[in-house]
């Protein structure tokens, strides 16, 4: 870890001189994509010393929950709370690493159930948490987001697998007061073994360390979430199965409304057969969204807790007048190096949300890789791992002012630095395996003072 840990450091001092530095105004307002708004309220932070989180229902009771604990310049003091079954555990992780915590069986949310099972995650100096819910076959990973991100408005994103299996959702407390939850219901949602149909409205106070699960038979994409104080909230399949034999976890946490954008690029994460397809959801009436890709320019008209599906047959180009969330579904498939490997959902990184640093990490056993989305002239300058990209074997693709660069990094777990001295980009990690998949996305900045946070035109 001995260069990492130097590379970290270099590229924090890089990363403050950045931010104070002013210089993100001058590269947005020369992007190609058509001059718009940027995100919505006030960017996003990808390193905090609070997250709650929740153990979805996986397909199997044998699955477990792993937290890898990422770690910047300073050694972490990291608590893990339950409320019930209790659970305290604390971990001193050294700075500059990473840790892995992993939960058991008996912590994951059941059914539709109400429990008090929202996981706090604490820490005495900023972390970040990469929550990778696992057990042989079926796995997914999320970024977990420090409290601070949380909103008071989600639309979930589940997914219509060609057999019957469970989509769910999930919505937690990250606080110890007690908040009133607003549901409105699109498709089927039960609560409290009460059946809600599409339009209807229901809500219930959740109390502090309660987290609930909503499952349904059929989609409920387009379901409001709407609470008098932040929650953390998160959607996916319990187990899909799109074309292959068996079926698999997909999960990710959510952005909440204030910050979703205008604005992203968007690249297919393999090679493959089978396409990928990306999820547009607004939150407003008349959203006028634009996507340019090599087929055309198409667009489409949406409305509050609407969204199309649109596949990524290469790069592309969404513009939005009114701020879009989209999240890419992976429908697996086979590459060269893996046969057959199953689906995962991953947020969609905006370009405003890019940051110049990341550290992250890679799972055993499969074979990992990061998409490093930038804009073109910048690629060729980024840095992994203390080494430039060009020492490792990569491949690019380039769609209108933006590359995405896909860097394989084998089949370790490993820690990774990648920053640029004066560029921002965003990155997708994702491993595949036989019969298994898992990613999860970054953009965003690290919690740093504020002083400099206030030049960040975000
Ligand atoms: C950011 O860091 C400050 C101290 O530097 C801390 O008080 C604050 O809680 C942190 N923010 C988040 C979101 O964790
Ligand atoms: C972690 O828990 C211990 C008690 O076990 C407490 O003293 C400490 O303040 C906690 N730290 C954080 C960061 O929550
Ligand atoms: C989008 O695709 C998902 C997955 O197949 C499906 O559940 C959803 O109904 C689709 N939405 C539309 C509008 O076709
Ligand atoms: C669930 O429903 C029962 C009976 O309809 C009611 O007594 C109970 O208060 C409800 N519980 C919650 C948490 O809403
Ligand atoms: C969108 O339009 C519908 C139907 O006209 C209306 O009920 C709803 O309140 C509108 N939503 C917003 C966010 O304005
Ligand atoms: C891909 O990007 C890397 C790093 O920027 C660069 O070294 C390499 O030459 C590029 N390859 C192609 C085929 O453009
Ligand atoms: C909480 C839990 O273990 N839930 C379920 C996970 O999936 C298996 C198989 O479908 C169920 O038997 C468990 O009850």
């Amino acid at each position: 870890m001995g260069p990492r840990g130097r590379g970290s450091c270099v590229s924090s001092l890089l990363l403050y001189i950045l931010l104070c530095s002013g210089e993100f105004n001058n590269r947005w307002s020369t992007s190609a994509a058509p001059t718009l708004p940027t995100a919505g309220s006030t960017g996003l932070i990808i390193s905090g010393r609070r997250f709650v989180t929740v153990f979805l229902e996986n397909h199997s009771s044998s699955a477990v929950l792993t937290l890898n604990i990422i770690t910047y310049d300073k050694t972490a003091n990291v608590n893990v709370s339950i409320y019930s079954p209790p659970l305290h555990r604390s971990q001193t992780i050294p700075a500059s690493s990473s840790a892995v915590i992993n939960l058991e069986p008996t912590y994951m949310l059941k059914g539709n159930d109400v429990s008090r099972k929202a996981i706090l995650i604490t820490s005495d100096v900023d972390i970040s948490v990469v929550v990778l819910n696992t057990r042989y076959n079926t796995q997914d990973a999320f970024l977990s987001l420090p409290v601070a991100n949380l909103g008071t408005t989600y639309y979930v994103v589940t997914y219509n697998g060609v057999k019957s299996n469970q989509r769910q959702f999930a919505v937690a407390n990250p606080g110890s007061e007690r908040v009133l939850v607003t549901i409105t219901v699109v498709g089927l949602v039960e609560y409290n073994a009460t059946e809600y149909a599409n339009d209807q409205t229901f809500s219930f106070i959740l109390e502090a360390n309660q987290a609930v699960q909503f499952q349904s038979e059929v989609d409920m994409t387009g379901t409001k979430v709407a609470s008098a104080k932040p929650v953390a909230v998160f959607s996916g399949n319990r187990c899909i199965m799109l074309s292959s034999a068996d079926c698999d976890h997909i999960a990710e946490q959510l952005l909440p409304v204030t910050k979703w954008s205008y604005s992203f690029a968007v690249f297919p994460l393999l090679d493959k057969d089978s396409l990928d397809i990306i999820t547009i959801m607004a939150a407003e009436n008349d959203t006028t969204v634009n996507v340019y890709s090599i087929e055309g320019n198409v667009n489409v008209f949406l409305r509050e807790g609407s969204h199309i599906n649109l596949t990524v047959t290469s790069g592309m180009i969404v513009n939005s007048a009114k701020a879009v969330m989209v999240s890419y579904l992976s429908t697996g498939g086979s590459t060269s190096l893996v046969q057959s490997f199953d689906p995962f959902l991953v947020n969609v990184i905006p370009p405003a949300y890019f940051s110049a640093h990341y550290v992250f990490v890679t799972i055993a056993n499969f074979y990992n890789y990061v998409l490093i989305v930038s804009s073109t002239p910048t690629s060729s300058q980024i840095i992994l791992d203390g080494k430039p990209l060009a020492s490792f074997q990569t491949e690019n693709t380039t769609f209108w002012d933006f590359t995405a660069t896909r860097v394989y990094l084998g089949r370790t777990a490993s820690r990774y630095v990648i920053f640029h001295a004066d560029s921002l980009f965003g990155i997708y990690v994702y491993g595949v395996a036989r019969g298994e998949s898992y990613a999860y996305s970054m953009g965003g900045k690290k919690n740093i003072s504020s002083k400099c946070l206030s030049l960040v035109p975000l």
